[in-house]
């Protein structure tokens, strides 16, 4: 039976600069990431964004840009992965390290994409353009895109399902 596990990604941005985690432990571990994680039950997907990039970050928000939406799958696993992918500018505090994440800012224009899942340097452009899109990636492993499709769409309220 596939199951599908609903999962969020935070992009803080301020002027030319973006702020990326480095994964200390668990899923992703060793690459630098957005920040963000499982939502839980009874937390809305914006909800659980926020208390996601506060654990790992530190940093309060108290509003989030809807941005993207990206289904992965990886073979051999029976889990979908449907992550909602949020932006913003405006954030309070200063990012601090904790047991999952040590954040650091990076310009828009060297990004460390050797260092990030593959997939990253797909849709970070249009992320960072504030363009929405909706994408999906079939991975082997880690490091290896198998097959993928990503679309800008007009509206992601709208846009039922994959
Ligand atoms: O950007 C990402 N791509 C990312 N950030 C956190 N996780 C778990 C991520 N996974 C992917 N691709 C699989």
């Amino acid at each position: 039976m596939v199951t599908t596990k609903l999962l969020t990604l935070v992009m803080v941005i301020k002027q030319h600069q973006i702020l990326l985690g480095m994964k200390k432990r668990g899923f992703g571990a060793g690459r630098w990431n957005g920040f963000g994680g499982k939502v839980q039950p009874g937390e809305t997907i914006e909800e659980g964004a926020k208390r996601e990039l506060f654990e790992e970050s530190s940093l309060t928000v108290h509003s989030l840009e809807k941005i993207g939406r990206i289904l992965f799958e990886f073979v051999g696993e029976t889990e979908l992965m449907d992550v909602h992918i949020f932006r913003t500018e405006s954030y309070q505090g200063e990012p601090e390290e904790s047991e999952e994440m040590r954040p650091q800012w990076f310009d828009l224009d060297k990004l460390p994409f050797n260092e990030m899942w593959p997939d990253d340097s797909l849709w970070f452009p249009l992320m960072i353009q504030k363009k929405m899109f909706r994408g999906y990636f079939k991975f082997e492993g880690h490091n290896n895109i198998l097959d993928y499709t990503l679309k800008e769409v007009d509206d992601l309220a709208t846009d039922k399902g994959s």
